[in-house]
């Protein structure tokens, strides 16, 4: 466990600290202050008749709880936050001003919301779909937002499909299903029937869109943005995190039975391991291209359906972000958080990505209704820590009290104050790009190549990847009852790869195709998770055990599993405490009832009976053959090999048996860090 996280060094944690409130040990009031001598009963007249209008105290107490609602974000709904704070390594002043980019000892605090995008508030959140990655960084210059997502490119090329796109992909009108699910007809037949979306679709049918936690996972700006120095010089960039613990995934029967058995999985992964001083941290980088090179790549860098192959241009890591605090209320920070792309500090600019454009509309517009009004900017999770002044004024929920008598710019009464700054004090300037053209509704030519960097995905792929691709267009398409939009997807995607298409088409019944396939042979191999980090920090290890355990071994192996950093949790049959052979005890986590073997990377199995001469229990077997079916490293010792063998469990990739204690968790704890061992036959 590290030092515990200092609050009183953060500005924003300052900040928030004056709105807390805390009602415990306090008298209950009304909202004006009022003491209430009853809070059970409505004032009636006679015990047994009818209740009075004149009762303020029930009034209001329902009044405010039928208002409790505010309308949930249109997507990206079901989300969760947590606050932390950003470094630069070195000073950025080479392509950017700001401020917080420049200076290696400031700490910026940020607050991250990760969310799904199609699902309901209260939707799983395990389910297929697209992370977000929104974060806000509180600076000395006003707040910065990067509101990104965990796949670097977009379904659309244009905003103007934005709602197209989103009304295709939530639950049908007709009959509002699927719940945060893209396995229906509508989605897919937006999806042929604007084909942009084919690199995108790749990355959603791919293993990025189940990520094991939301600690390993990427996040990018998806756009391309400009970074501009204090000389006026700019540079194109794509912003990237990067996760200290790499990126790994779930598998598809695993994610679906986490819906049911924990459908907060991300979010108590998340506030669990910070709770725990397993602060997550990702590392900043940028992807830089200088403004004379815009023209060098074969596909337009300000398309938002393209990445920029890392092995083409590397990305620069310039700093880190680690998260060390959880919310202390759901609503007044992860719900009433407004991320908005258009939040921009000096040396941190715009392009003409179509997408972006429409972006930097959307987002004050959508706070307006949620919110409820033009003040939003006041909500403690909101406010930027440095002061801001204009005359801006009134409006429903307004909480600063303006004083003085103008509110308009220029004047001479308050000295025409607040007043403009200059470049060179800090106030924003837009970058001078040059403009010339024709207004046109119009897809730029250097924009029609929807298929390439498709390709290039599925090539950079490894094979189980590639299977899990498969199975997942599969599992899509064969929930589509239409034979038309099947086929359709089927024949879009042949100019991917034939051997996808090939892949699917006879799951979903649908013809093969008999022409198509790509020409491009290109791969990137940042793309795969395969080649991701791999260690054994904080993941989970589910411990199997009865009584009679050999303790001495038994306390070894979890101590020097505790000491790489692993988390091991305990299983059994009863939450009464399981007794060793030499008379120590374990205290149980969970019982087969409460700890299926999905909430675990990995399972330990030390006895799989009330205790080692008994039988083993159906729920122990069961729960050691479903982790071996979803890849999971299985270790075993003493009479958990038995249970192995009865599982019918050989020694098989990522299966790790022995007596020798350090020989032991030393070969578990490398195949707890393997993550997945795709190479074991499970049938
Ligand atoms: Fe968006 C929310 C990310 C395209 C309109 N978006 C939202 C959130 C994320 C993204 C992470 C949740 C923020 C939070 O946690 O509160 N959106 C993206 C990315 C996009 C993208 C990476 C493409 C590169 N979005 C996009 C377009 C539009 C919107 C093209 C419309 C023109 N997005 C919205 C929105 C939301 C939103 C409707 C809903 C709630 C909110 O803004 O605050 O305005």
């Amino acid at each position: 466990m590290r030092e515990p996280y200092n609050e009183s060094k953060n500005r924003k944690q300052e900040q928030l600290e004056k709105y807390k409130t805390n009602d415990k040990d306090k008298k209950l009031t009304t909202n004006q202050g009022l003491k209430v001598s009853k809070d059970e009963f409505s004032l009636k007249a006679g015990e047994r008749g009818p209740t009075l209008m004149e009762d303020f105290h029930f009034r209001e107490k329902m009044t405010h709880f039928d208002h409790e609602r505010i309308p949930e974000r249109i997507v990206h709904a079901r989300g969760y936050s947590a606050h932390g704070e950003f470094q630069v390594y070195e000073s950025m002043k080479e392509y950017t001003k700001a401020d917080f980019l420049n200076d290696p000892s400031k700490k910026t605090p940020v607050f991250v919301r990760y969310s799904t995008v199609a699902g309901s508030k209260g939707s799983s959140e395990t389910v297929r779909d697209v992370r977000g990655f929104a974060t806000k960084f509180y600076t000395d210059e006003g707040n910065f937002d990067l509101v990104g997502n965990n796949i670097p490119v977009f379904f659309i090329q244009d905003a103007m499909k934005f709602p197209d796109l989103v009304h295709a992909l939530k639950p049908e009108p007709h009959d509002g299903m699927p719940q945060a699910a893209t396995a229906h007809d509508t989605f897919w037949d937006f999806i042929a029937n604007n084909q942009e979306s084919a690199h995108m679709v790749m990355w959603a049918m791919s293993d990025r869109a189940i990520p094991r936690s939301f600690r390993m996972m990427e996040g990018f700006g998806v756009h391309t943005f400009r970074l501009v120095n204090d000389k006026g010089q700019a540079h194109f960039v794509k912003f990237h995190w990067k996760p200290a613990l790499g990126t790994h995934s779930l598998v598809w029967d695993e994610a679906q039975k986490l819906s049911g058995k924990d459908a907060d999985f991300h979010r108590h992964d998340l506030a669990e391991a910070i709770d725990n001083g397993d602060y997550p941290e990702f590392e900043l980088g940028v992807q830089v291209i200088k403004e004379d090179d815009e023209f060098m790549f074969d596909f337009d860098i300000l398309d938002p359906t393209k990445i920029w192959p890392e092995e083409d241009v590397p990305v620069k890591i310039i700093g880190k972000l680690t998260l060390n605090r959880n919310v202390d209320n759901v609503f007044a920070e992860n719900e009433q958080v407004a991320f908005h792309p258009g939040h921009v500090v000096p040396g941190i600019d715009f392009t003409n990505d179509p997408l972006l454009q429409v972006r930097l509309f959307s987002y004050t517009d959508t706070q307006l209704i949620r919110l409820g009004g033009p003040n939003f900017h006041e909500l403690p999770i909101n406010r930027p820590v440095c002061p801001f002044h204009n005359n801006q004024r009134d409006g429903y929920m307004r909480q600063t009290i303006n004083t003085g008598q103008v509110s308009y710019h220029k004047n001479s009464l308050a000295g025409n104050t607040p007043e403009p700054a200059a470049e060179s004090e800090g106030g924003y300037t837009h970058y001078q790009e040059k403009i010339e053209g024709r207004k046109v509704r119009a897809r730029s030519e250097s924009f029609k190549d929807h298929f390439s960097q498709a390709a290039m995905f599925w090539n950079s792929m490894s094979e189980p990847e590639k299977q899990h691709i498969i199975e997942a267009f599969s599992f899509e398409l064969g929930k589509v009852k239409s034979k038309s939009v099947q086929q359709q997807v089927v024949d879009m995607f042949a100019n991917v790869s034939l051997d996808l298409t090939r892949g699917f088409a006879e799951a979903i019944g649908a013809a093969p195709p008999q022409q198509g396939g790509s020409d491009v042979t290109k791969s990137s191999p940042a793309l795969s998770q395969e080649n991701t980090k791999k260690k054994p920090d904080t993941r989970k290890v589910g411990v199997i055990i009865g009584d009679h355990f050999n303790g001495e071994e038994v306390n070894g192996v979890l101590a020097r599993l505790k000491a790489e950093g692993i988390n091991p949790e305990i299983v059994s049959d009863t939450l009464n405490a399981r007794k060793a052979d030499n008379g120590s005890e374990l205290e149980v986590d969970h019982t087969f009832l409460t700890g299926e073997s999905v909430l675990f990377d990995a399972i330990y199995v030390v006895s799989g009976g009330k205790d080692e001469s008994s039988a083993f229990t159906p729920d122990a077997l069961y729960f050691v053959k479903e982790a071996f079916a979803h890849y999971k490293p299985i270790g075993a010792t003493h009479s958990g090999k038995e249970l192995l063998v009865e599982a019918g469990i050989t020694n098989t990739p990522g299966v790790v048996t022995g007596e020798d204690l350090t020989t032991f968790t030393k070969d578990f704890t490398a195949a707890i860090a393997a993550h997945r061992h795709w190479d074991r036959q499970v049938v």
